[in-house]
């Protein structure tokens, strides 16, 4: 056989989807069997991802999937879900969102400091690190029943084969696994007093996960024996590995409700100077390192459009081009801007602290945020670059993001290089590419984005020109 099909669960901070990706020599073609939208329940104990629904909404999804040769699954990181003694889910993972890590970081360093877990991690501080979860979850009555700890994409598997793992790249988004062994550092587990025996043993990707159980298979009508395939659980992971790019001299944005900016490197950078400028060093695919920065991304934008009602985006943006530019910037890379809720208010609190001119239409905070994120890229490809010793001629843009053509060439005219936008669905094929690759379709991860960037449309933006007012600007959101 020279073909494949394969499902691809990819599930994004506000929807789900399964795709089917078709494989063969030359050929890669993705469609939506099913999209679901996540939505995210306030209880009075805090924010709570709605499990069972996204479960649903698998299993849907694989029923419209029909027939095929594997399935993967990826979701955000750090989130996880507790299973009891019996293996069963205590209660509804919590969201990064929630404020239950609020100060935990600080409660941390007191007995590991920030430099030394750095050193041993590489990982960025974001409050919401699993480590930083895990501690805030100690004294709790569920985690003390807890004796099993899954990743969202690991649930799910487990929820769908029976069998329990742990997937590498996903698990290096935990801040317990030590980038350069690949494994977990006993090191910060011990120091911390955490219990590595919480976690489920590691898989990589392309390792086979286990088959889908008899009652999966009844519900979704596919005729078994189907295996689930560990993929790049990471969302991002899977993004990175369907990043179109040919040579090492590039730099990518994985776009989406984050941007998650930076390089691919065969080795992390665990420097000091590297902590302080809060790069990551999550793993990826076969060795690689990825080696990149959090900003707050479309979620800012996504937010304020929830506060204006859902106006019709394509008009906001067409309004938002003809706002000049770079009128009043803020800081996207800011955990301010962390928490849901009162965005356009946060936004504008933030010009008017910093003593720029306050937007006041939704089209000029739109401009507002769009030029914030191109800075915020330009920074972000810049100091990897030079904090890596990695440079690179070409920016590939994918993700939800490449829908957006503004903030596109706003990114290339920031950066001062090209931009390659595309694909869209990048979490998704690097899903399903990994899935292929287990089965025997397609080569090394140049292989694979060789087929990438022969099947898949793209398009490119050059930089305009004024690259000296961008720089400024980097400088004057720098200075604060
Ligand atoms: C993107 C992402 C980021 C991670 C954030 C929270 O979807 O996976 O990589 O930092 O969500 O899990």
């Amino acid at each position: 056989i020279d073909t494949g099909a394969y499902a691809a669960v990819d599930l994004g901070a506000s929807s789900g989807r399964v795709m089917v990706g078709r494989v063969g020599p030359d050929r890669l073609e993705l469609t939506e069997a099913h999209r679901f939208k996540n939505r995210p329940v306030r209880t009075p104990d805090g924010l709570r991802w709605d499990i069972l629904a996204l479960y649903a909404g698998v299993l849907d999804g694989l029923r419209a999937a029909g027939q095929v040769d594997s399935v993967g699954v990826d979701s955000w990181a750090v989130d996880h879900g507790l299973l009891d003694a019996d293996g069963v889910l205590l209660g509804n993972p919590v969201h990064y969102r929630d404020t239950r890590t609020e100060g935990v970081a600080e409660q941390v360093w007191a007995s590991l400091p920030a430099g030394e877990l750095y050193a041993a991690t590489g990982l960025q501080y974001a409050p919401f690190n699993t480590l930083y979860q895990l501690v805030a979850a100690r004294g709790t009555a569920q985690f003390a029943a807890a004796r099993r700890l899954l990743l969202i994409p690991d649930l799910l598997t487990y929820w769908l084969t029976g069998e329990q793992g742990t997937e590498l790249t996903n698990a290096s988004t935990t801040q317990l696994i030590d980038p350069r062994t690949r494994d977990w550092s006993r090191e910060v587990a011990d120091r911390l007093g955490i219990d590595l025996g919480l976690f489920a043993p590691l898989r990589r990707p392309g390792d086979t996960a286990g088959l889908l159980l008899p009652e999966v298979l009844e519900e979704t009508g596919l005729a078994g024996p189907v295996p689930v395939t560990a993929v790049g659980s990471h969302d991002t992971a899977s993004a990175v590995a369907a990043v179109p790019a040919s040579g090492e001299r590039f730099a990518y944005i994985c776009t989406g409700t984050w941007s998650l900016a930076g390089l691919e490197l065969a080795a992390p950078v665990l420097s000091e100077e590297s902590r302080a400028a809060n790069f990551t060093n999550e793993l990826g695919l076969d060795g690689t390192v990825r080696y990149l920065r959090n900003i707050m991304g479309l979620w800012l934008l996504q937010e304020c459009v929830r506060a204006w009602g859902d106006p019709d985006l394509g008009e906001l943006l067409r309004e938002a081009s003809g706002v000049p530019a770079l009128r009043s910037v803020v800081d996207a890379g800011d955990a301010a801007f962390l928490a849901p809720g009162r965005m356009p208010e946060r936004i504008a609190e933030a010009c008017r602290a910093s003593g720029q001119p306050v937007p006041a239409t939704p089209a000029e905070v739109t401009r507002c945020i769009l030029d914030s994120l191109a800075l915020a890229h330009r920074a972000a490809v810049e100091q990897a670059q030079r904090l890596a010793g990695h440079p690179v001629d070409v920016v590939h843009v994918v993700g939800g993001g490449t829908r957006n053509a503004l903030l596109c060439q706003l990114t290339a005219d920031a950066c001062g290089l090209p931009v390659v936008a595309g694909p869209t669905e990048a979490a998704a094929l690097g899903n399903v590419l990994v899935q292929a690759r287990a089965h025997g379709l397609v080569g090394d991860l140049a292989g694979m984005r060789g087929l990438l960037a022969r099947t898949q449309s793209l398009t490119r933006y050059e930089p305009r020109g004024d690259t000296a007012r961008w720089r400024a600007a980097a400088a004057r959101l720098a200075d604060r």
